[in-house]
């Protein structure tokens, strides 16, 4: 029997167990941000309710508890992407900060006059506005790599626009929109190929398929806790050592210092030297149960289960007369982004949540996207590890009560 038929993952999320507005709750905004499982929240729990302490810092027991857990963290997500050493991966509060991080250090240092940044037409906000001002400081011209109307690179463009000129490129490895995986491992090698360094935004690719930073060979990723079942205000930033050693600190305070002087101040090691301040320790502690819970379902067996159900719930609204589905691209994860013909997203969405169906309606923070495919927004279902074919069915019962509702 198919696991969507008796999904065993769903008693794992306390949400999924209520009724919403009198209705079962069909869950499909995992591209939002994921449900988490109980063994995340009681780890936090535990945190705040007897285990409460700063880390590195204190020699009494609760602190240097609190900073093992917090290391172990560390290992867990290091060991997650195979980064060649835990150093590598820095918190920051998530995707957003990790690309902010490197713009602000990296770029900004290293950047000049007339210098070019390559980013796709499919890419988040969050990967479009930090370039922006720092090209906008060092005077740096961003170019964008289109795609076709599948919503995929082109790569004969792609290779084209990378001359001598471009420093840096950074992508998105799965778009939010659209659902696309973008070929991001021959996408590194030309760009190595030609001087540049380059940035993947993980944000919607770690919890849905195997990341491997030594495969890819990628020069920074970035993805947030909060997409892969784990809490919100903690992401990563993984970098390779030789370019995070000779970056600049992206903030001034504790923990990130060696020697203080008004006159002089020295720097910690790596990953210390970026994670300055206190952290977000509860969320850090809450992330590391999360890693555990995608190794203990497995990630090839998380995309197995999206695929089925992306397949099956593509085959469903494809039978929708007027449904359109944007993002058909040949590699795609589990993410249908569609608009139906004369009805407003928005309406849409707000009718559907009457029955019990979260889905996300919007320009997804994608607007040069949305200027693109020429709709100012779209709905979109996003499928995570506890969805089942009752969710999909629950969604096009909606769809089709509205679509009556409107006729
Ligand atoms: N990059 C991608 C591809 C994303 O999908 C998101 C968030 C971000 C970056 C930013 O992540 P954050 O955790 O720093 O905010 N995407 C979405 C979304 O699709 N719906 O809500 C948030």
């Amino acid at each position: 029997m198919s696991i969507l038929e008796n999904n065993p993952y769903r008693k794992d999320f306390p949400v999924l167990n209520q009724i919403i507005n009198g209705k079962r709750l069909a869950y499909l905004d995992s591209g939002a941000t994921t449900l988490k499982p109980v063994t995340v929240i009681d780890e936090m729990d535990l945190y705040y309710r007897l285990e409460t302490a700063n880390v590195h810092r204190g020699l009494y027991w609760l602190s240097e508890n609190a900073t093992t857990k917090f290391e172990a963290t560390r290992d867990k997500v290091s060991n997650l992407i195979n980064s060649p050493d835990r150093k590598q991966v820095i918190f920051t509060k998530g995707t957003t900060e990790s690309i902010n991080l490197v713009a602000q250090s990296y770029a900004r240092t290293f950047l000049n006059v007339g210098d070019e940044i390559l980013l796709s037409q499919m890419e988040h906000h969050s990967n479009i506005v930090p370039w922006q001002l720092v090209a906008e400081e060092k005077k740096a011209i961003i170019k964008v790599i289109p795609i076709n109307p599948q919503g995929e690179i082109l790569m004969d463009e792609y290779k084209k626009l990378l001359t001598p000129k471009v420093k840096i490129v950074s992508v998105v490895y799965v778009s939010n929109a659209l659902g696309t995986i973008n070929p991001v491992k021959e996408m590194t090698t030309l760009a190595h190929a030609a001087g540049a360094v380059i940035m993947v935004d993980a944000a919607q690719a770690i919890a849905h398929k195997k990341v491997d930073v030594q495969d890819l060979d990628v020069d920074f990723l970035a993805f947030s806790g909060h997409k892969m079942f784990g809490p919100t205000g903690v992401g990563i930033l993984y970098g390779k050592e030789a370019l995070l050693e000779k970056m600049p600190p992206y903030q001034g305070g504790g923990d990130m210092i060696d020697v203080v002087t008004f006159e002089k101040t020295t720097y910690n090691n790596l990953p210390h030297k970026f994670e300055a301040g206190t952290p977000s320790i509860s969320a850090v502690i809450g992330l590391g149960k999360a890693v555990d819970y995608i190794n203990h379902v497995g990630i090839e067996n998380i995309k197995k289960v999206e695929d089925e159900l992306l397949d099956y719930a593509t085959k469903r609204l494809s039978s929708i007369p007027g449904l359109k589905i944007y993002g058909t691209a040949k590699n795609k994860a589990s993410v249908v982004s569609f608009g139906i013909e004369g009805l407003h997203p928005q309406d849409l969405a707000t009718l559907i949540d009457k029955e019990g169906v979260a889905i996300r309606t919007g320009h997804h923070c994608a607007q040069p996207l949305m200027k693109f495919l020429c709709v100012p927004a779209t709905c979109r279902a996003s499928l995570s590890i506890y969805n089942n074919k009752e969710d999909i069915d629950q969604l096009y019962d909606a769809l089709v009560k509205v679509k009556k509702f409107f006729e």
